[in-house]
């Protein structure tokens, strides 16, 4: 059976579990200061916990088409206070960030997971995770965020993210990372266009070969809104269709904003998956 090892904690992936939200970015909450946004980031993890999120991923910086970067010191703290207090109440926080500074200075505040969706690309990034026991999400981009979008090319998208991730797999094991502590994501609308993308879900499966649990990230994406005409806050019934199609490919997290539904959507899953075959 599939177990993720992060940190103190051990996530059994024998179904599919669900990675909620959590930016601390200003334009997220209300930015009535620094501490309003902690206090409401933090409440808002709490209810996403509640609603049934395995996992809480706390960011700092947006990683949108065309995002200004933050700077690291501002990022820290935003982020290390909501990490403190929700690995304080037992909960298994993932950081969101691609800064070697900012990975440290989260799991030394009690994360158990870095996601990055540069892969642990940046200089430090690595050995930052390698020194701790936390489990890491290696996502692939295509470019950086500033221009991913702006002319996004593969000769096979499938291929290209596959082998991409599996040299970014076997670079973790060099370093030291165990492969329970490893998880692989194709990183939709990251230097993608909507056919890379629905090529991706379509074809998802084959990620499975490289033997490491799989995390897709649909929620409120551009491609939903592309194929749907909502917009992005009335993107969530798109948004389980596609994650629900992620897991019938294999997808063993799915990072969403809006948890209650992606909960109600498994809970059908779950339940064809363990009593369908009976009488
Ligand atoms: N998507 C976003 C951010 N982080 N991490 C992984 N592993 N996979 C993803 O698909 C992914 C991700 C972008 O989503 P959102 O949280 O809506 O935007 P922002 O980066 O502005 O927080």
């Amino acid at each position: 059976m599939s177990v993720l090892r992060a940190g103190s904690h051990l996530l059994l992936l024998s179904r599919p579990r669900i990675v909620g939200v959590v930016n601390v970015t200003p334009d997220s909450f209300s930015d009535g200061g620094q501490l309003h946004d902690t206090q409401a980031a933090i409440a808002h993890a709490l209810k996403l916990s509640e609603q049934g999120a395995d996992i809480l991923d706390v960011g700092g910086e947006s990683t949108r088409p065309g995002a200004t970067a933050v700077p690291v010191d501002e990022e820290i703290g935003r982020v290390v206070p909501v990490i403190e207090a929700l690995a304080r109440e037992g909960c298994l926080v993932s950081v969101d960030t691609n800064k070697p500074e900012v990975m440290r200075a989260a799991l030394a505040a009690g994360a158990g997971m870095v996601n990055d969706v540069a892969a642990l690309r940046a200089p430090g990034a690595m050995e930052a995770v390698a020194a701790s026991g936390a489990a890491v999400c290696l996502m692939h981009m295509q470019g950086d965020p500033q221009s991913m979008q702006q002319s996004p090319r593969y000769a096979d998208v499938v291929d290209e993210v596959k082998q991409f991730l599996r040299a970014r797999v076997q670079v973790c094991e060099a370093a030291g990372i165990a492969r329970e502590r490893l998880v692989i994501d194709p990183g939709f609308g990251f230097g993608k266009t909507l056919q890379h993308n629905l090529a991706l879900l379509k074809h998802l499966g084959e990620l499975a070969e490289l033997d490491v649990p799989i995390l897709a990230g649909l929620s409120r994406k551009s491609m939903l809104g592309t194929l749907t005409g909502r917009v992005v806050d009335e993107r969530e019934f798109a948004g389980v269709a596609a994650h629900l199609m992620a897991v019938a490919q294999g997808a063993r997290l799915l990072r969403v904003h809006n948890v209650m539904a992606m909960r109600d959507a498994l809970a059908i899953w779950n339940a064809v998956e363990e009593y369908g075959d009976g009488t």
